[in-house]
């Protein structure tokens, strides 16, 4: 084996690693007060998608937020999450589906935000799903985003 053939299999095994390592991305959701669009009591971005491995990290920009999962529109199977009070907290999505977040506090004025993990289809089950007041629209445009390719 001649030195540059060992130089460029170390370097393909090197780019091989970093692009595993960086297949698993971490999604940054802040809890807000006020959105750029001046909604109030607001998680931002409310929709992500992501992949199978990633994390989704929700940061108390503002204090008095609490997330915890949407119960109803949780994956099967995954255990639920729940935060501490101007806390931050970290979620590992390690199965496709569809992961609903709730602040507590600010639930019935609509503070929900929608992950959206590999390849999950927006069902008619999905879409059946209730929730209160203000959080069932933007469930509902959440949805309409995952449907989108
Ligand atoms: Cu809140």
């Amino acid at each position: 084996m001649t030195n540059t053939f060992k130089t460029a299999l170390l370097a393909s095994a090197m780019i091989v690693s970093a692009s595993l390592s960086a297949s698993a991305a971490e999604h940054i959701i802040n809890l807000l007060n006020k959105g750029a669009d001046g909604t109030v009591m607001v998680f931002e971005p409310g929709f992500v998608r992501a992949a199978v491995g990633d994390t989704i990290k929700f940061v108390p920009v503002d204090k008095g937020h609490f997330v915890q999962n949407l119960p109803g529109l949780w994956p099967e199977g995954v255990a639920e999450v729940k935060g501490k009070v101007s806390e931050e907290l970290v979620v590992k999505v390690d199965k496709d589906g569809f992961y609903g977040f709730k602040c507590a506090p600010h639930y019935p004025m609509g503070m929900v935000a929608l992950v959206q993990v590999g390849n999950a289809p927006v069902t008619d089950a999905i879409k059946a799903i209730s929730v209160p007041g203000p959080a069932a629209k933007r469930i509902a445009a959440d949805l309409e985003l995952a449907a989108k390719p």
